[in-house]
């Protein structure tokens, strides 16, 4: 007789993208959704981690804000679908630490394993195919332009090392352009939009409800397979 294939709980990580405009507030969302759940086992992916090594050509154009790190071309999508697939396989996963100031991966590295809940955060979590297929949640943060650009410089000012000369230049040459071509359109793709990041506390709760309900249907069907397999067992 065939046996059921058994399938470990750890190895059934939910996964929420979270996407938008930069400035958009989509940390900070990910951050309030995650204190609103408060369970253990949640972790917050940046697809910063993920952004490809640039060459030294490509370096120093991203240090005179003439690097375009708006378009998917910047990202590494294959390394994060491996990551992404070893999590869901229960297996350890080695992420990339990627520095603003730098513009580069620091040496060491995040190790991530068996999370109960990860939330994808990153101007792209809703974009590569293979990605939206390992999603339980897909979330596009909203917010007008000119509050994402007022936050963006205050922001990169503080604490990505940047001059406010430079970040409107980067704004106006890649940010706004390609979140038209780019990040726009995964606004479609998303099962919510969130306007008004964490103010919105209405859609944190329920973002956290619907993570809770998807948690527990898991566990519920995690717990007939285990009764399925016992039962199994004495027959044999
Ligand atoms: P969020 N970015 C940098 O400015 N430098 C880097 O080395 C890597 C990325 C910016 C990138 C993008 N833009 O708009 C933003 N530019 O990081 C995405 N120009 O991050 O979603 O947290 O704003
Ligand atoms: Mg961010």
């Amino acid at each position: 007789m065939l046996k059921a294939h058994y399938r470990p709980p750890w190895a059934d990580t939910s996964i929420i993208g979270v996407a938008g405009s930069s400035g958009s507030g989509k940390t900070s969302l990910a951050l309030a959704v995650i204190r609103e759940l408060n369970l253990p086992w949640v972790i917050i992916l940046s697809m910063d981690a993920f952004y490809k090594p640039l060459t030294p050509e490509q370096s120093a154009l991203a240090f005179q804000n003439k690097y375009d790190f708006d378009a998917p071309d910047a990202i590494d999508f294959d390394a994060l679908v491996e990551k992404l697939q070893d999590i869901k396989a229960g297996k350890r996963a080695e992420i990339p630490i990627y520095s603003f100031q730098k513009h580069a991966r620091e040496k060491e590295t995040q190790k991530i394993y068996s999370p109960h809940v990860l939330v994808l955060e990153g101007i792209f979590a809703l974009y590569d195919q293979r990605v939206l297929d390992m999603l339980d949640l897909k979330v596009f943060a909203e917010a007008d332009a000119d509050v994402c650009l007022s936050r963006r410089i205050l922001r990169d000012v503080q604490s990505r090392g940047r001059d406010i000369q430079g970040c409107i230049a980067q704004w106006f040459a890649f940010v706004k352009p390609n979140f038209t071509r780019y990040v726009l359109p995964q606004r479609d793709v998303a099962d919510i939009i969130v306007p008004r990041g964490i103010e919105n506390l209405v859609a944190i709760s329920m973002l956290s409800d619907r993570i809770k309900k998807t948690l527990a249907i898991k566990s519920a069907a995690h717990q007939q397979q285990l009764a399925r397999l016992g039962n199994q067992a004495q027959a044999d």
